[in-house]
């Protein structure tokens, strides 16, 4: 997935035959050689591989440009109002291919570059992944992205332009190792660098008191520092080309490029050691997912774009309407997680001190044009900023937000004061430090706020944000999540796409609902043969690239049993793994009985500083050895870990797995989305009452579902008491895996190595594997169970496939429309 260096090489370019009677070929055809020659200025019979993409993608993307333009012009004199979706991450993978599918080009580009002697697929896998976020909140802007263009919504997704995306994961001797990664590197023949759309962000410094010219009294900010933001613009094509909409990426940029005088007097690194640290600004992605990462230049990042996309909307907004006062009839502002939410007092500050809003003109502004998306409850993960630290990089930006908590709070301060409700509302948390907490600014500054499946909006209003729901009860809505179908099943999935369009038409490209049309076909024997066929090809590919990978050899007879997500604690990769181990020793005690062939497939990054997810993956890593060279285990049980986990991974795996592992802990996580990918290509979900699968387990019936494990509430009860590590109660089968990891089977060399894993195990079990291993083992061997009924695993099968339409990004997209946005779809 990641090879760049293999060639394709041309084949006899001058002889190859040409479809007769296609022009539309023949135009594409001649369009990829002329780019060839005169934009990457190279010739056929010299072109590397690389090259053959540049020319192809630089030729798709002229196709784009006409309609991008008559999107725009569209929009703008209709005076639409547009969405604006900032997200510090957008994990968008590659182009080509989704570009070539809405553009419904794929086979026409297919036959232009086999007349050129190229093969599209090979071409496919030499575009890097723009990985430029961590995991599901980056792939959900994605999807957003993808369905916003498709529904013809006018939108500009904003963010910012890492140089570096999400790390290079290498696994050497089982463990992880962080390797940058460069998909820059060679150039990006799809984005349009706005040389001439550049904003300033500023830094540090003071705010001034100063006499305005009414000679009221009003705050100026005087930055000690300038940095460049300059627009990049990424076009992202809607289903059939209806619409394109731009993924506007922002660069740092120094204002002054050169120290000139130190670099005469020698001084050749000092010279450029300012612009180095203001360019870091964009450098890299943080691979903090939950943790708290390197907090200033973070903070950084987060106010550069933010500040960048605010200035940009504005600016827009005055050149189309005039007037700032109408913004929120004609922008709505989507707040993706809190990393965007100083635009709450950025958006006050430039209102009122660049465009001299009164403060209670400007908070209208504000609050009837924010909208805020929570991704998570995790405390750890709920950004909080030092006021010490603000005050530094942002002080007018604190002094607003002193403001709008005091406003915020006012009212709670007459007659009697309950303090801890006082505390709880506030936006400064004081309990030991002083920090701003982002959360209840996005949500006090929000017209809505909205979870991301219906458990975890509950847990919203119940949990973290309980006071101020009661504040303000109406602000919390649901929008529960969802997927692009066009890149996640008919794309990353063409033959299961071309069986459904056989039969069930074309209109299953641009409906999903008629995806319900399968639930008559699930009991028909012919159907569910196709239905397997497709599937085996999918994990014959598999496991080529697992052989690729891994030089292991994985059964395409197996079950493919699929955990791929990044690797936390509260998602229990190690709860699999202990089941691995647990099957393991079952299947070496009775070796003549009946086994279900299984292979487990595990993929997943760990944040580089999370120390026990990257045990996790030393243990995965390590039981995979032991298991997969144990040959009485063999033809039974194998399990591979796959490296360097990424989007174009995904769109390999999900199409080929029978079994979907959603497994974290009830109550903490907030939705997932690979749940509703791996579902919609027909893999059964095994997996607890957590985020979407509460939705999805309603969706394709409790029988079509392997549910286990305790509930949230229940999860929270055995919090709350203290009796609830009982090691006493573990079942023979847990104990003997634990003991397997303790005596060191899995680590001989290293016997302790996994010790810090079995503590926590053993201490507070946090994450409630112990409590749920049980369960979880029964759940699998019901798995096993209906795997040995094939004509019923078949029907559960499709009917999955049939009835989780309703997790289509587009649904997902038309509820924000309706009910956050107010702006019409198509
Ligand atoms: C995920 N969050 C949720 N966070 O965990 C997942 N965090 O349940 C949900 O489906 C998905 O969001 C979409 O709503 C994340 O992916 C991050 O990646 C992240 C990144 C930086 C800081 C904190």
């Amino acid at each position: 997935f990641d090879d760049r260096s293999s060639s394709v090489v041309p084949k006899d370019i001058v002889t190859a035959a040409l479809p007769i009677d296609e022009s539309a070929v023949l135009v594409l055809r001649n369009a990829i050689l002329a780019k060839l020659t005169y934009a990457v200025g190279t010739t056929p019979a010299h072109a590397k591989d690389r090259d053959w993409f540049v020319a192809t993608a630089l030729a798709v993307r002229d196709r784009i440009v006409d309609r991008w333009a008559s999107s725009h012009g569209a929009d703008g004199q209709a005076g639409r109002k547009h969405v604006y979706y900032l997200s510090l991450e957008f994990l968008i993978g590659r182009l080509l291919s989704d570009t070539l599918h809405n553009l419904r080009l794929t086979e026409p580009v297919r036959e232009a570059l086999a007349g050129l002697g190229v093969d599209l697929d090979e071409l496919r896998s030499i575009e890097p992944d723009a990985a430029l976020g961590n995991g599901g909140l980056g792939r959900l802007a994605a999807c957003f992205m993808e369905s916003m263009a498709s529904l013809e919504v006018p939108a500009y997704g904003y963010g910012i332009r890492y140089e570096h995306g999400l790390f290079r994961q290498i696994i050497l001797d089982g463990r992880q190792y962080e390797q940058p990664e460069d998909w820059l590197c060679q150039g990006n023949p799809w984005e349009f660098e706005r040389s001439d759309v550049i904003h300033p962000v500023g830094f540090g410094g003071t705010s001034e008191e100063v006499q305005a010219p009414d000679g009221s009294r009003a705050f100026v900010w005087i930055p000690a520092e300038t940095v460049q933001a300059v627009a990049y613009d990424t076009p992202i094509v809607g289903w059939r080309g209806r619409h394109v909409n731009a993924l506007r990426l922002w660069s740092a940029r120094a204002t002054e490029c050169l120290l000139l005088d130190a670099f005469n007097m020698g001084d050749h690194v000092g010279a450029l050691a300012s612009r180095t640290r203001v360019e870091a600004i964009s450098r890299v992605l943080y691979p903090g997912d939950t943790t708290d990462a390197g907090r200033e230049l973070r903070l950084r990042q987060e106010f550069f774009f933010t500040s960048a996309s605010l200035q940009d909307l504005l600016a827009r907004h005055i050149r189309l309407h005039g007037d700032l006062a109408t913004l929120p009839d004609y922008a709505a502002l989507q707040l993706n997680d809190t990393h965007p939410a100083i635009a709450v007092a950025e958006l006050m500050r430039l209102l009122i001190d660049e465009h001299r809003f009164h403060w209670e003109d400007a908070w209208a502004i504000t609050t009837k044009t924010l909208n805020y998306t929570n991704h998570t409850l995790l405390p750890e993960a709920l950004e909080r900023w030092p006021v010490s630290l603000l005050e530094r990089v942002l002080p007018r930006h604190l002094q607003i937000i002193y403001q709008i908590n005091w406003l915020h709070l006012e009212p709670l301060t007459r007659g009697e004061i309950d303090v801890d409700l006082v505390k709880s509302l506030s936006v400064i948390d004081e309990s030991g430090g002083r920090y701003v907490r982002m959360g209840h600014l996005a949500f006090i500054g929000a017209n809505k706020v909205n979870g991301v499946s219906a458990l975890h909006t509950q847990l919203m209003r119940q949990t973290v944000f309980r006071d101020l729901h009661a504040v303000y009860p109406t602000r919390i809505v649901n929008k529960t999540n969802g997927i692009t179908f066009r890149r996640w099943l008919h794309q990353a999935n063409p033959r299961l796409s071309a069986l459904l369009v056989d039969e069930l038409g074309e209109e299953v490209l641009d409906q999903p609902d008629a995806l319900l049309g399968l639930e008559k076909l699930a009991d028909d024997q012919a159907f569910q043969n196709l239905f397997r066929k497709q599937r085996a090809a999918a994990k014959a590919d598999l496991a080529k690239v697992v052989a690729e990978l891994l030089g292991e050899t994985i059964s395409p007879d197996a079950l493919f049993d699929v955990q791929i997500k990044r690797i936390h604690e509260y998602k229990r990769q190690l709860l699999n793994i202990l089941e691995a181990i647990a099957l393991y020793s079952a299947i070496r005690a009775e070796p003549e009985r009946h086994w279900v062939p299984r292979v487990k497939i595990l993929a997943g990054k760990a944040a580089a500083s999370y120390h026990q997810a990257k045990l996790i993956i030393k243990l995965a890593n390590d039981v995979a050895k032991v298991i997969n060279s144990d040959p009485l285990v063999a033809g039974r049980l194998k399990v591979v870990f796959l490296p360097n986990y990424n989007v174009s991974l995904a769109e390999a795996i999900v199409p080929a797995a029978d079994l979907s592992e959603q497994i974290s802990t009830a109550g903490m996580e907030a939705s997932g989305t690979g749940n509703m990918k791996l579902a919609l290509n027909g893999a059964l979900t095994i997996g607890t009452l957590d985020g979407a699968n509460v939705e999805i387990r309603e969706c394709v019936g409790a029988e079509n579902i392997f549910i286990f494990g305790l509930t949230a509430q229940e999860v929270e009860a055995r919090r709350r008491s203290t009796a609830h590590q009982e090691p006493d109660a573990w079942s023979a089968r847990l104990r003997g895996a634990l003991e397997l990891i303790r005596v060191g089977t899995f680590s001989p060399d290293e016997p302790h190595r996994f010790d810090p894993l079995l503590h926590a195990l053993a201490v507070d079990d946090l994450f409630m594997v112990t409590a749920d291993f049980d369960a979880y083992w029964a759940a699998q061997r019901q798995v096993d169970d209906l795997w040995q009924s094939p004509s019923a695993w078949w029907r559960a099968s499709i009917l999955n496939t049939a009835r989780v339409a309703w997790f289509s990004s587009d649904r997902t997209i038309r509820e924000y429309a309706e009910e956050i946005w107010r702006v019409p779809v198509q």
